[in-house]
């Protein structure tokens, strides 16, 4: 994407100016609250079809993330295809399931105990698209010659909270799903090794019997998550 000769410090007028006023700013912050509050993390899909078009517009919101220098260290791979779909849920089902069976240790299965996961992940065939974020250790110029990457991890799950909240707004529902280890999907979507998977997100509509766990919705209050001084 970047050739080295065009990167250079040229500073324009600040585009995009908003001009609320204190009353505006209370209630668009107030009426984004009200929508994140809507967010639920959702396992159960149903089979509705979602226009590739709202996947790309959502990737492109994604894309508006700040990063590292502005190098955008991030790949989204959208998956409809039935069998690559197939494919990666039996490849995740495997890993999950020694994380099940005792890789994960005592602890963490506890901890999980009240989300009532397990080793099965349907959603990763019925949610009609999946999204495999990559994180990308290094870049390329043009010429071929590798840059280095800065604050890779904060720069891509930025854009991935921007990604969930965008699928969000459009009215769908995700799943954040991180099987581990996730190398195989390098494999499955030919990505380069310079490439980390971090996550696999489900996307879609959601089944008639969804259910989510009632401790998703205990979320912790301000005076706990925050302090002003
Ligand atoms: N990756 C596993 C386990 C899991 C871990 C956490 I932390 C969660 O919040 C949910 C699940 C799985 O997807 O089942």
């Amino acid at each position: 994407m970047f050739s080295r000769e065009t990167l250079n410090y040229d500073p324009i007028p600040l585009p995009d100016r908003s001009d609320l006023t204190d009353a505006q700013m209370v209630k668009a912050a107030s009426g984004f609250l009200d929508l994140m509050r809507r967010r639920h993390s959702v396992r159960d899909y149903c089979d509705r079809p979602v226009p590739r078009e709202v996947i790309e517009t959502c990737i492109r919101t994604a894309g508006t993330a700040p990063s590292g220098a502005n190098h955008q260290p991030w790949h989204f791979a959208a998956i409809s295809n039935p069998e690559l779909k197939q494919r990666i849920r039996a490849e995740a089902e495997e890993e999950e399931k020694k994380f099940y069976e005792g890789g994960a240790g005592d602890e963490w299965i506890k901890a999980l105990e009240p989300i009532g996961t397990n080793a099965v992940k349907e959603h990763l065939t019925i949610a009609p698209w999946l999204i495999v974020v990559f994180a990308q250790r290094w870049g390329q110029f043009e010429d071929g010659t590798r840059y280095k990457n800065y604050y890779v991890p904060e720069s891509v799950n930025i854009a991935t909270g921007f990604l969930l909240a965008a699928l969000h707004n459009a009215g769908l529902c995700t799943l954040t799903h991180t099987p581990n280890p996730m190398r195989f999907l390098n494999t499955a979507l030919d990505r380069p090794a310079s490439e980390k998977p971090t996550m696999i997100i489900a996307v879609g509509h959601p089944s008639e019997a969804a259910t989510v766990p009632s401790v998703a919705k205990q979320k912790k209050p301000l005076d706990e998550i925050s302090s002003f001084f």
